[in-house]
């Protein structure tokens, strides 16, 4: 069986630092083991009819494996979960609760990020940013918050490392820079805690190596 494929910006926004979101599908395909070769697009290219095959909203990342052809980071996610050990727990109520954190962080963390990210970068100049910022941070530590409380001193979400904790990590990731992440320790050194992993770090660098022009053929 050939390698997945998957889709990666040619010239990523984020300069390589690991925010765009192949980087989950990167680090899910290490934790698992399983190699994968990597086709970049530029931004044209992501728009075009070809691409829109795979893509119904031509963006990255998408995922080619045989005559599979997938996209949402989340469910590419999954599929590499269900398919390899390592990523879900086999008790059938550990796996249950892993998927619900995976929904938890795409699906009620990441848009509060995403409003305020988008509004850093497209409405900073408009008269109206100063008042709206603020109401979208509160958003933003209502969730970190609640996110916070729950973890305490655990290392992962429920137990050992899975799926759930890889997407809460990536997403968690899109604060960088921001300090709204800095008055929750705990949830600092979750992040820190993915980002040491072995896996994260390969696929960190393999990302990285896009953008600066270093990647080696896999
Ligand atoms: N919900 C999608 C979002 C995909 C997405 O927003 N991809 C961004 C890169 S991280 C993209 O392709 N942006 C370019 C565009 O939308 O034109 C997922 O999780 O895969």
């Amino acid at each position: 069986m050939p390698n997945p494929i998957i889709t990666a910006f040619e010239r990523s926004p984020d300069r390589g630092r690991g925010l765009a979101r192949d980087m989950r599908v990167r680090w899910a395909l290490e934790e698992v083991g399983q190699p994968y070769d990597v086709r970049l697009v530029s931004f044209k290219e992501m728009k075009e009819p070809a691409y829109r095959a795979l893509h119904p909203f031509g963006q990255i990342p998408a995922y080619e494996e045989g005559d599979l052809v997938l996209f949402e980071s989340g469910a590419i996610v999954f599929h590499i979960a269900e398919r390899h050990a390592g990523l879900l727990p086999d008790d059938a109520k550990a796996r249950a609760l892993a998927i619900a954190w995976m929904f938890a962080a795409l699906n009620t963390v990441e848009p509060p990020i995403l409003d305020r990210e988008i509004a850093t970068l497209v409405e900073r100049g408009k008269s109206w940013y100063g008042e709206r910022l603020p109401g979208l941070e509160d958003r933003v530590h209502v969730r970190l918050g609640e996110l916070s409380s729950r973890l305490g001193d655990a290392d992962w979400l429920d137990g050992t490392f899975s799926a759930g904790d890889l997407l809460m990590v990536t997403v968690l990731r899109r604060l960088s820079g921001s300090g709204l992440l800095d008055r929750y320790p705990n949830l600092c050194a979750y992040v820190a805690r993915g980002e040491a992993r072995p896996a994260y770090q390969r696929a960190f660098a393999d990302q990285l190596a896009v953008f600066t022009g270093r990647a080696q053929p896999r």
